[in-house]
């Protein structure tokens, strides 16, 4: 049998396109990788020489995108290397990794529904859900795949069981148990048949409720930017970003978080066309040690704690300009 490793994204889209990869390629050895450190994870697989590598839902991060050519560059010239994704990426990014991978990119559907559609001949029947929760947790759920599909279907049925995955994840400690997860998904175990996923779904959504009050009497404002900083809970950041702009009445919302030199935060956009993708790649370009990126409706970035009130009054400007 031949080698194999999956690696991919620890949300709701990265896990169903990781357990789709796992379908084709069975027996893969399969790890959680982030844009941040997909480079290092390679460097680590390619040692092991696979045959096969499947690369899922990891955005290109610009300013580590000279790493991951270097580390793709260790492994043989046999291995095959798979990388579907639906982040944005230049031309010349698309160009340099279609060299290397074999990329199959596309902006506007999610990778599950990338992979499904890639493998479908070869894929069980359970596999189509899997694509299709996928598009529900990354708000690709308005693809002509999608609404064909969800056509055949009681959809409702098909949001809740997606519903309770999005949720879990919240609480799940995604190195460990999503791993777990992940292969009981490939089983074509459906989330409302796991108890555990059932529970930690109702105990995310009640503390949801609690997260959005404390974001409503917390949050901040600085022009078209609602923001909160280190909420006492951890996870949520999505969601409390969101919630940052709603309750604020503002473009963008953003959900973030300090170390002792560092600040990480998720961001969204509201009721703006706004491309935070684009965005951020224009602020971060001259800010040391920042990186970030993701969509154009939500993305994230990490930058140094003292650079955090400049970030924020440079991301105000820009949206008041374009926004
Ligand atoms: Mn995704």
């Amino acid at each position: 049998m031949s080698k194999a490793t999956v690696l991919t994204h620890g949300d709701l889209d990265g896990i169903t396109s990781g357990a789709i990869a796992i379908l084709v390629f069975p027996g893969s050895d399969f790890y959680f990788t982030r844009p941040a450190q997909v480079h290092q994870d390679l460097y680590r697989v390619a040692k092991d020489k696979p045959d096969i590598v499947h690369v899922s839902d990891i955005a290109i991060n610009s300013k580590k995108f000279s790493e991951v050519i270097r580390a793709l560059d260790r492994f043989p010239k046999s291995t095959e290397i798979h990388w579907p994704d639906h982040h944005p990426m230049t031309p010349k990014e698309r160009r340099e990794l279609g060299k290397r991978v074999e990329l199959f990119h596309e902006v506007g559907p999610c990778t599950a529904e990338l992979v499904y559609r890639k493998f479908a001949p070869s894929l069980p029947e359970h596999a189509l859900r899997l694509a299709l929760y996928g598009a529900i947790g990354d708000y690709c759920d308005e693809t002509p795949f999608a609404k064909t599909h969800f056509d055949d279907v009681d959809k409702r049925t098909l949001y809740l069981e997606a519903g309770l995955l999005v949720q879990a994840l919240q609480e799940i400690d995604y190195q460990k148990e999503s791993k777990d997860l992940v292969h009981q998904l490939a089983l074509g175990i459906k989330p409302s048949s796991m108890d555990d996923i059932v529970f930690l779904a109702l105990k995310a959504t009640r503390i949801e409720h609690e997260v959005f009050r404390y974001v409503q009497q917390k949050a901040q404002k600085l022009g078209p930017v609602g923001y909160v900083l280190d909420m006492p809970i951890n996870g949520y950041r999505g969601k409390s970003a969101k919630f940052s702009a709603y309750v604020t009445d503002s473009k963008v919302g953003i959900s973030a978080r300090s170390s002792d030199d560092e600040v990480d935060m998720s961001i969204r956009r509201r009721r703006t066309d706004v491309d935070l993708n684009k965005t951020l790649n224009f602020i971060l370009k001259d800010m040391e040690g920042s990186s970030g990126g993701g969509h154009p409706a939500a993305a994230g970035a990490s930058l140094d704690r003292n650079d955090f009130p400049r970030f924020l009054q440079m991301l105000a400007e820009h949206v008041d300009k374009y926004g």
